[in-house]
This record gives C-alpha cells, structure tokens and sequence, in this order.
C-alpha cells in the first residue's frame, strides 16, 4: 500500500511556543485537516545534548522540536535573523548589524536542523519551509541527499534591489534561495523585487518557480470568537460612551509604533472637541527582547505613552492606555469587535494578519473602520480600509478622524468589500494552493501564481 502524502513544515519554531507571531497562528489554523510533521527550534536552551528530537502529536499534528545551544541561537537568531535580515527585508539598513561570526552561526544552525530532519523523513514528503530563518535550508539538505520535494515561504516582505544589494553576503543568499523548487511570496512586489534582484545579480543561475500567495485568516471561525460575550468591557455603553481605537502588535520597530503615538497625539491637539470621547488602547507584547533596537524601541514608546497621558488625560479621563501583556487570540477577538476603529499602521509588513483579524471580528451590522498602512502586504487585498502613509501624522490622524465620524452605511459597505476578500483569500485556501502548486512544480521558471486581487 502506497503511503500516504505527508506535509513537513520546517520553521524556526515548534508550535509549542507560546509567543506572539503571525507565523504560528496562520500555520497552525491551516494544520488542522492534513497528516503533517512540524519541525523546528523547541525554545529551549541547552549547553548539551543538543542532538535530541522530542516528538509530540496533537491530533494530525507531529510536532519535532530540538534545543539548541545558546551560542548557536545568539548567532543564527539575534545575529544573522533579526540583525540582518529582519531589518534589512523591512528596508531598516540603518539598524543592520552585520558579523561575519554571526552569519556562519546562521548557516551552522540551517545546517544543524538539515541533518536532525533527515531521518524523520518518509519518502512521499512534501517539505514546506517558512520564513527568512532558513533561507539556505533547502541547499543543506541537498547536500545531505535529502530529495524531496521543497518550497518555500517568505512571510516578510522581500526589499527592493537597491537595498537588498546593501545585505552582506546577498549573493549567496540568492543561490541557497534557488535550491528551493518553489518559493513563495505575500505579494506581487516581494516576487518580482527577488526576482529583478536574481536576474541583476545572477543572471546565469536558474530561478526556481515563483508565486504570489498572501496569507489569510478563517474568517468565519474568527467572527464566531469575536461573538463570545467579551471578558473584558474595554468601552462600557455608559453616558460616557467613549469610542475605541484598538491596535495589537509585536513591539517591533517595524510595526510603526512610535509614529503612530504621535499621529494620534496631533489627533488629540487638533481636536479638543475629541477629549473625553476617544481612546486609544494599545496592546504591545515585547519580542526579541535580547536585541539591542527592540529595548531602544520599548524606552522610546514608553516615553510617548507617559507623554500623551500627561499632557491630554485628566482625572476622569485617560486618551491612551497601552498593555505590554500577550493575549490569546480567543481574548483579542471580542476586544477587536468593541473597537470603532482598527489602527494598523506598520512602516512595512509582510502580510499584516491583525488588519485581517480586525476586520474579521467586526459586527456586519455595524463595523468599525480599519486605518491601514499602505506598506502592509494586507493593503494590497483590502481596499475598503482607509490606506494611509504611516510616516504622515497628519494623514494618519485625519484617517482616524475620518474612521471615528464615518457614516453607518460607508462602513457597512467598505466592511463588505473586506469580508468578501476574507473569504476569497482565506488560510485553507493558502495553503492548499501553495501545496497544490508545490506538488506541481516542474522546474519552470514561470511565475506561478497571480495575486489575490480584493
Ligand atoms: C509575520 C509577518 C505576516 C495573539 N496574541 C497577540 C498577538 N497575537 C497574534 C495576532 C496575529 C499574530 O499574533 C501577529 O501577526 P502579524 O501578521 O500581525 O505580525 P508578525 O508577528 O510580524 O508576523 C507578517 C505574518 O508573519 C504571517 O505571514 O502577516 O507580515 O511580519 O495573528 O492575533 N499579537 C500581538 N499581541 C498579542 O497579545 N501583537
């Protein structure tokens, strides 16, 4: 008996962690039908026995996680990942911080989890590999006659040539990206950015296959969770009715924070008719925590927060409160749907599922208006937000402006625009896509996918 098709995702953690991240929520709600084996980086930190798999299932779901040591993860992590790489895709050179120590790290850790892999594979495996963690993974495993079938991912944007060329060592990051035999992209900008890149700088090499697949949300399952009665009130209906801008994000310096804080603080300036009536609740998980720009970041918003309480809040009323706390997503849900307005304005994103999630959770008969950075990969799908530049405060804080005094029906109507790309574009049909045209990949160059369009 032939054996049956198995998904492998390889990412740079297990699903056991419990951290904030786009990555695990969209990949896990996409898991839930197929028989698959997650392997990555367990979280765990270990001097020793680094050789170790521990295997757990959770329904379909194998999950194979390894330690590694914290010398490797300083390097291939906080070094070359989100030193380099990070900053760099997000078009952030200046906080690029290169070391030759580091970068081997990165490839000693892609190298490391190409060789625990191996003899967990069954030969009928299609290997699905996420994020700019693992770039040259798919070129390790060759190495090791591992020979199944691999694509690959890229949840963050891809940088447009002029900076990608500015990344040490770009060269060869390009060749290890063309061991995969598809990679994936959130939208048509990242494809064609790698692929005018590849054709600049490696005109000899032959691209793998390329496709636009922009990751989606289950749009009907999070509109049941937004309908639970919500554990916390965040705007009672009182005399006092006070209108909500909610934001959720990774502290990260790309997610447009502190410029955010202070389109809203121009808000408040210019429109004292607003005090009293308008809140923004901010919710700002810390991640990364051990490099050096994230505590910056953290220091930097913090000052603002304090800064806008005191200048604008008074006894009774406070403009802003801001929560470092994570939340699960069953929490955020109800809090998304209380909220007349989502504010969502990252300097550059890869997707931006929070724009989706919010949208998602809104009440059909009464939604709140979504403010969305037009360098969120999520602008180029939902065109019922109001798109806005992240680096304007002016713009930004007349959009929220014009979000809190929009009309019901304009709300409905750009609501349903939104909804219906939800459910065109949704997480089950991502990945059964992107494993459809995995399966089909010949070794054309062609692209293969077009973008969901809104
Ligand atoms: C990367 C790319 C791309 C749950 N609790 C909290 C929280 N969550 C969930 C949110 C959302 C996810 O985390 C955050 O996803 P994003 O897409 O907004 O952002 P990244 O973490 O940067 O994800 C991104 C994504 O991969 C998927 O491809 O869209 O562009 O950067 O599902 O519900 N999030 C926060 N606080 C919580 O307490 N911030």
């Amino acid at each position: 008996m032939e054996m049956q098709e198995r998904v492998v995702i390889v990412a740079n953690r297990t699903p056991a962690a419990k951290s904030a991240g786009g990555l695990a929520s969209g990949l896990l709600d996409a898991l839930k039908r197929q028989p698959s084996l997650w392997f990555g980086w367990s979280g765990e930190l270990r001097e020793e026995d680094s050789n170790t798999v521990q295997l757990f299932s959770r329904n379909r779901l194998t999950v194979a996680a390894i330690p590694l040591t914290p010398d490797a993860h300083n390097r291939y992590y906080n070094g070359f990942a989100n030193g380099v790489l990070w900053p760099a895709f997000h078009h952030r050179l200046d906080l690029m911080c290169f070391s030759e120590d580091d970068y081997l790290g990165y490839l000693e850790v892609n190298q490391h989890m190409a060789a625990q892999l191996r003899p967990l594979l069954r030969e009928r495996d299609l290997i699905w590999v996420h994020d700019y963690h693992l770039l040259p993974f798919a070129g390790m495993c060759r190495q090791l006659g591992i020979t199944q079938r691999m694509g690959f991912f890229l949840h963050i944007p891809f940088p447009v040539p002029c900076v990608a060329q500015a990344i040490p060592r770009i060269d060869e990051l390009l060749d290890a990206m063309c061991d995969y035999d598809l990679l994936g992209f959130q939208t048509e900008d990242d494809r064609s950015a790698f692929v005018a890149l590849c054709r600049e700088r490696r005109p000899e090499i032959r691209l793998p296959t390329t496709g636009v697949y922009p990751i989606g949300v289950d749009p009907h399952e999070l509109q049941r969770e937004a309908e639970a009665a919500p554990l916390v009130e965040l705007w009672p209906e009182d005399d006092h009715h006070i209108q909500g801008i909610l934001s959720v994000d990774r502290l990260d310096y790309t997610k447009g924070l502190p410029e955010r804080f202070k389109a809203y603080a121009l808000l408040l300036e210019e429109h004292p008719e607003l005090h009293g009536h308008v809140q923004l609740v901010q919710i700002a998980p810390p991640s990364r925590t051990d490099v050096p720009a994230y505590a910056e970041l953290r220091r930097e918003l913090t000052a603002l927060a304090g800064q806008i309480l005191g200048r604008h809040g008074d006894l009774e009323w406070q403009p802003l409160r801001y929560v470092e706390r994570q939340h699960d997503r069953a929490m955020l849900m109800p809090l998304y749907r209380q909220a007349r307005v989502g504010l969502v304005t990252p300097l550059k994103d890869g997707m931006n599922l929070v724009a989706k999630e919010y949208v998602a959770a809104q009440d059909p008969d009464d939604p709140g208006v979504l403010v969305l950075s037009r360098f969120a990969g999520a602008a180029s799908q939902l065109d019922g937000a109001l798109l806005v530049n992240p680096h304007d405060p002016g713009e930004v804080a007349e959009a929220m402006r014009q979000a809190l005094s929009m009309s019901r029906e304009e709300r409905r109507a750009r609501y349903r625009r939104m909804w219906e790309v939800l459910c065109a574009s949704d997480i089950n049909g991502w990945r059964t896509r992107y494993l459809k045209d995995l399966r089909a990949v010949q070794g054309s160059s062609e692209p293969l996918a077009t973008p969901l369009s809104a």
